[in-house]
């Protein structure tokens, strides 16, 4: 039987060679940007069913190019690392792969002209929106520095930009002046306290850019959207096994990645909490984070990249606020909202992280300094 919410979806479903017959389809996950459905066939086997945003990402088609191109090289690599593997107590490392459509394309577009894909589901896998323990928080850095390390080598040329400005501070920082401009202030405490915020911080909104204009960072292959939730974990052994979620892999600075990963990881009630004044930023965790990642990363880091790494994590979260709050003055267009101040309330949440993190400075650099 089809238990589904929607029976175009099940038409939709029918235009890809799934390898057997669709049992089951339901919206999954949290995602922010694209529809997400989970398909289950008859033998158990589960894929992911996707309607990207192509109000956000305007040229779908890179997105699938750069996953493909993606998807060969981390093939490759690890095939050439199945001894080493084996070695590391089969520890396995999986990538999620492109289903074809019936005409035989990495996506179908329906009659409504909207873009699907479908992707596989990692098996016996699941991720969390909160990480609780520091064994969890050493795997998520591990998954990180993982996926960094397989894709060190891709020279960035080879992936398209798919998502123009995306993670770039100071571009965020007029955009939404420009909205600001354009828009009578709503006037509440709360908005006048993200105005003020932004305003506070807007000359060091370039500090990473400036580096990269600089020469001191270079660019890389970066995932983009690395949040917890998008790191896969074994069911039974705990260990981080996959990074999904791979629209936004493109040429970036990885320490947005880094900071992104932390932002996520180290809010202990998750950024869609409604107690945004409680909201605090785990030292302890950021440490096992960082502990996980470097032990990888270290291989490919330079000694300029440790310099950035307190700004990158204090950036990339004041970065989402901005671009939270940015969209709540805009009328919600670009994040998926439940009610009209969601994105106000998500704004807060991550002001609220970025002062924790800049009251804990001192720390952090402490930490960042012993690797
Ligand atoms: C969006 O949709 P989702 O959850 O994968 C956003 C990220 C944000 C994240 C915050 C393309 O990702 O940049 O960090 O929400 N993705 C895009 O939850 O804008
Ligand atoms: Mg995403």
């Amino acid at each position: 039987m089809i238990n589904t919410l929607d029976n175009t979806l099940v038409a939709i479903a029918e235009n890809f060679q799934f390898p057997g017959q669709v049992a089951k389809i339901r919206e999954y996950g949290q995602g922010n940007i694209n529809h997400t459905y989970l398909v289950n066939l008859n033998d158990d086997q589960a894929f992911i069913l996707q309607r990207i945003n192509t109000k956000v990402f305007r040229q779908p088609a890179l997105v699938m190019a750069n996953m493909g191109i993606l998807g060969e090289h981390i093939e490759q690599k690890l095939q050439g690392q199945a001894f080493e593997q084996a070695l590391n107590n089969h520890r396995r490392w999986e990538f999620p792969k492109i289903l074809r459509s019936q005409a035989g394309a990495d996506h179908y577009i329906c009659e409504a002209g909207n873009f699907w894909r479908v992707i596989s589901f990692i098996g016996n896998s699941q991720c969390f929106d909160v990480i609780t323990n520091s064994e969890q928080a050493q795997e998520v850095g591990y998954g990180l520095g993982k996926f960094h390390a397989l894709v060190s080598d891709l020279p960035v040329t080879k992936l398209a930009d798919t998502l123009e400005g995306f993670h770039i501070t100071p571009n965020y920082l007029q955009n939404y002046e420009q909205v600001l401009s354009q828009t009578i202030m709503p006037s509440s405490s709360e908005s006048d306290y993200c105005r003020k915020f932004i305003h506070d911080r807007a000359d060091w909104a370039n500090v990473l850019e400036n580096a990269k204009a600089e020469g001191i960072l270079q660019l890389r292959t970066i995932h983009g959207d690395p949040k917890v939730n998008n790191i896969m974990f074994d069911r039974e052994r705990g260990k981080a096994i996959a990074m999904i979620d791979l629209d936004t892999v493109k040429p970036g600075l990885v320490h947005y990645d880094i900071g992104d990963c932390l932002r996520s990881g180290c809010n202990l009630l998750g950024e869609e909490t409604s107690q945004w004044q409680k909201v605090t930023f785990d030292l302890e965790l950021a440490e096992a984070i960082l502990e996980g990642y470097f032990k990888i990363a270290q291989e490919f880091l330079t000694p300029q990249d440790y310099a950035y790494i307190y700004d990158a994590i204090a950036l990339i979260t004041f970065e989402l606020g901005l671009r939270f709050f940015t969209d709540y003055l805009a009328g919600n267009i670009y994040f998926k909202v439940n009610y009209p101040e969601h994105n106000l309330m998500r704004a807060l949440v991550q002001f609220q992280l970025t002062t924790s993190i800049e009251s804990q400075e001192k720390l952090l650099r402490q930490i960042i300094a012993r690797y």
